[in-house]
């Protein structure tokens, strides 16, 4: 019996000493790797980019896509197909999906070089505001921008793409290319925003066509014009160059520090309390994003491996 007790006993500090190395092992891998806030994924955001992009700015592609679903139910009604049918195409379409999101993971297409209506306004935005900004945040991503070498159109690249974080009461619906051109960079007349934009195109009182700078009006509709601009600074290579370029944009949050390095190299450091510039109440969330903008002249604007993590 007391062989039986002891054989429980050692099991059970056993399995108290597994369960203390898995959860350090867990804890080490969040501290190691920084478990992230926010993923983009073709499924977590609203988007209104190429190519719905040239043909209605103010449809949703969500909305084209359950306006398929409907039509297409109708028509299975009236066609009479049956169940078995029916559930094969939703694996295939769910199958798609999830081809998607890795797609999207990889690139997203903001803008493209093809003249057709203009200006053009594109974004990019989590279908939920992202929480906990006050405790700063890491931003990831890769951006690839300027003219394909072989395919282009005339003139030069243009105008830009820009991170952003707002707390518009607008939500997601934020397009503004009603009020703004290809120079607004997609983010000008959004209400309670700071945009990191990366612009390549000089358009009135720009400092040049290669600038990266922080922009915000406070609670008040953001503007791409020079007077906005908190701080700018031009990157060592040209922001057009169609090269990947990998950006961290970094939110310090007791110095309230936010820091923009492009491939490695601090562009851009800036005191900013990002809650009270933008006005975030208690909920302490935003909504965050990418977006771009193209006017007379066009270019292409790739971004992937897009992740947030906490600070
Ligand atoms: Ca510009």
């Amino acid at each position: 019996m007391g062989n039986m007790e002891d054989n429980d006993k050692t099991s059970n500090i056993d399995s108290q000493l597994a369960g203390r190395v898995l959860k350090n092992r867990v804890l080490l891998y969040a501290i190691v790797f920084r478990l992230p806030l926010f993923v983009m994924t073709k499924r977590n955001c609203v988007i209104n980019a190429y190519p719905s992009t040239y043909f209605d700015n103010l449809k949703w592609i969500k909305n084209e896509e359950e306006e398929d679903d409907e039509e297409e139910e109708q028509r299975a009604v009236e066609n009479g197909v049956d169940k078995k049918e029916k559930e094969k195409e939703k694996e295939k379409q769910e199958k798609q999906e999830k081809e998607d999101d890795v797609n999207l993971y990889r690139e997203l297409r903001l803008v493209k070089d093809i003249h057709f209506i203009s200006p053009i306004n594109s974004f990019c935005w989590s279908r939920k505001k992202v929480r906990y900004i006050s405790g700063g945040f890491i931003v990831r991503f890769d951006f690839k921008m300027g003219k394909h070498p072989l395919k282009y159109n005339d003139g030069p690249p243009a105008d830009g793409f820009a991170f952003v974080i707002h707390n518009d009461p607008r939500g997601t619906d934020t397009v503004s290319r009603l009020y703004y051109g290809g120079s607004g960079l997609g983010y000008s007349g959004i209400t309670a925003s700071i945009a990191v934009e990366f612009d390549d195109f000089k358009y009135n009182d720009d400092p040049n066509d290669n600038h990266i700078a922080i922009h915000t009006n406070g609670t008040d509709l953001n503007n791409s014009e020079q007077k906005y601009a908190l701080t700018y600074a031009s990157p060592s290579f040209k922001l057009c160059d169609f090269k990947y370029h990998q950006v961290e944009i970094i939110y310090e949050p007791i110095g309230q520090q936010l820091t923009v390095i492009v491939d490695h190299d601090e562009v851009i450091n800036h005191n900013i309390d990002i809650n009270d510039t933008i006005g975030i109440g208690e909920d302490d969330s935003a909504f965050v994003g990418f977006t771009s903008a193209c006017g007379e002249f066009t270019q292409n604007v790739f971004i992937k491996n897009c992740s947030i993590y906490r600070y």
